[in-house]
């Protein structure tokens, strides 16, 4: 079957690069995938996750930022450009890859389960973009695994992405030590205003903000 030499081209950079021997400090450490540029909305959280981590978009794979921790974002739908979802997952982990998040919308929302089988052992954390997403990211058969976060939630998805990185490297666990520290001071900072401003005062505090 001929496809458009787009396509054809990416598929192929994409196996290209999975043939490189490259040190995986330079390689993406999180791919970022989604059904469509409309999921980005939604995904961005994973972005967001990920760059107050300290992590970098890499957007060229040949020339990676300086950061130790990297991630890249495709558009990749399951059922549009299934070929380019089977490359992309086939070649990730040669690719250096670390784990996938994936995020796809609708009600035929396959692109994470689908990842997921094809990517098998690396591991995919599911997004599903919207509620009505949820049964057909999680709904995987016993034996074929899928991580997966409730609808939307992308940020936690990205959190659990570098909670697996962390295992290997002690400083990115700190980050992520760091980070749950300064939330719980938030909560502990806020319940005390609102205990000592009193209710009332405390919402028009915030309600001036
Ligand atoms: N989608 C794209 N290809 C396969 C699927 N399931 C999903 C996208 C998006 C929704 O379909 O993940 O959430 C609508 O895509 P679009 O491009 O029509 O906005």
């Amino acid at each position: 079957m001929t496809r458009p030499p787009q396509l054809q081209s990416l598929m192929d950079e994409l196996e290209a690069q999975a043939n490189e021997d490259r040190d995986p400090a330079e390689t993406p450490d999180v791919g970022i995938v989604m059904g469509s540029d409309s999921d980005l909305p939604v995904m961005r959280g994973a972005h967001d996750a990920l760059v107050d981590l300290d992590f970098a978009e890499q957007t060229d794979y040949d020339d990676p930022p300086g950061t130790r921790f990297t991630f890249e974002t495709y558009v990749v739908s399951a059922h549009r450009t299934p070929e380019l979802m089977d490359v992309y997952a086939r070649a990730a982990e040669d690719r250096g890859i670390e784990v996938i998040i994936a995020g796809a919308g609708g009600k035929s929302a396959d692109l994470p389960n689908m990842t997921a089988s094809i990517a098998y052992p690396l591991p995919v954390i599911g997004v599903p973009v919207q509620e009505k997403s949820v049964d057909s990211v999680i709904g995987m058969p016993t034996g074929a695994p899928i991580v997966a976060v409730d609808a939307g939630k992308s940020y936690n998805a990205a959190l659990s992405a570098a909670q697996i990185l962390a295992r290997q490297h002690p400083d990115l666990r700190q980050r992520l030590v760091d980070r749950h520290d300064a939330l719980k001071t938030d909560v502990v900072e806020t319940s005390r205003r609102v205990h000592d401003l009193g209710t009332p005062a405390y919402l028009e505090e915030t309600e001036e903000d």
